[in-house]
């Protein structure tokens, strides 16, 4: 089993995403999966391989298309407050392929193989402190809740950002309708997982914590910013974008996001989550994005911003604290 990835040389340099000394990093085998982006490296993108050449599409191209060619959501408000961003919007292809979903792999196809994911007649439970436990299927879900669109800057941990449009319902609206007891405090979500279905060359060295957990204070899942998106660029949501439910904290770093969400859980205590069990010195339960605390390995003080597209390019940015939500969110951690 190779670890070390070697790029190959269509590939966008690795050492544009994190300092090169991370491909050696063996501390741990998941902190190399991590650091070297190997969840967020690229298929080559338009107009590196597809139909320029005059030969028709790629195999992987047609993939990619099909993957992303889902059906639009008709009825849906566009919210004022969230849809200005001093950025441009990825382009939806290239936000397609640029993806972390360790369930299905550390390779470079993890858009691929996430086609795998089973979303038919998806269930969402909701359990633990609340005054109405319920299972809602996914279509009750997006008919219960007014969908809106909203465009929200994405800042993973490994130092990369570009904006994306979700579509969704905020989290309070569920809040509002499960009603969490006096003793809740926290909340759990879990995603989906099937070893059988799910696994990918390099997850079954040593033990980790799965499923995909993650978790906030319920006073974050109350904050307006706190969304659960259904969908994206206009359409239902792509698998290997966590369909056909999964959070998006944009003041967050990308992996409080859980994707492909199958449980929601109310406790009292700060659960253990996916990453934080993994290295809780590495990946805090906060995760608020800020540019002043170093990642133990690389500084946030800046971002690689992948800029519109076709096809990948880089700016450097600087980061805001809070990813730039500040103004929503600040009073949260005061
Ligand atoms: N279930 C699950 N959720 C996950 C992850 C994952 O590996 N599994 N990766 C996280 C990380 S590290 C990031 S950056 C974002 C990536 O979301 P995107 O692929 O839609 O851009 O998903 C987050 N949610
Ligand atoms: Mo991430």
């Amino acid at each position: 089993m190779t670890l070390i990835r070697v790029p190959e040389s269509w590939e966008i340099s690795e050492n544009q995403i994190t300092p090169p000394r991370l491909y050696y990093n063996r501390r741990s085998f998941i902190k190399t999966l991590v650091g070297a982006g190997i969840g967020a490296s690229l298929l080559p993108l338009a107009g590196c391989q597809s139909g320029t050449s005059g030969i028709g599409k790629s195999a992987s191209e047609t993939a990619l298309e099909k993957s992303i060619n889902l059906p639009k959501i008709e009825s849906f408000t566009k919210n004022p407050d969230f849809l200005k961003v001093d950025r441009p919007i990825a382009d939806e292809k290239v936000a397609a392929q640029y993806n972390n979903f360790y369930e299905f792999g550390g390779t470079k196809k993890i858009w691929l193989d996430a086609q795998k994911l089973p979303t038919e007649n998806w269930k969402v439970e909701v359990a633990g402190l609340v005054k109405n436990p319920r299972t809602y299927d996914i279509d009750t879900l997006k008919q219960k809740f007014p969908l809106e669109e909203r465009i929200y800057r994405f800042r993973c941990v490994e130092a990369w950002s570009m904006v994306l449009p979700w579509l969704g319902f905020p989290m309070k609206a569920l809040l509002e309708d499960v009603e969490p007891t006096p003793k809740a405090k926290f909340v759990r979500f879990t995603s989906f997982y099937d070893p059988e279905i799910t696994k990918g060359p390099g997850f079954h060295i040593g033990s980790l914590p799965w499923p995909y957990t993650e978790g906030l204070r319920i006073e974050e899942m109350a904050n307006d910013l706190a969304f659960f998106a259904v969908g994206i660029y206009g359409h239902d949501l792509p698998k290997q974008h966590g369909a056909p439910l999964r959070m998006v904290t944009p003041w967050k770093y990308g992996f409080k996001g859980a994707k492909s969400i199958v449980k929601i859980e109310f406790v009292e205590n700060q659960p253990a989550t996916y990453w934080n069990t993994i290295d809780s010195n590495e990946y805090a339960f906060e995760a608020n994005v800020n540019p002043d605390v170093p990642h133990p390995r690389w500084s946030q003080a800046t971002e690689k911003f992948i800029s519109s597209g076709p096809g990948i390019s880089w700016e450097i940015k600087e980061t805001l604290p809070y990813n730039g939500y500040g103004e929503y969110v600040g009073d949260l951690y005061t």
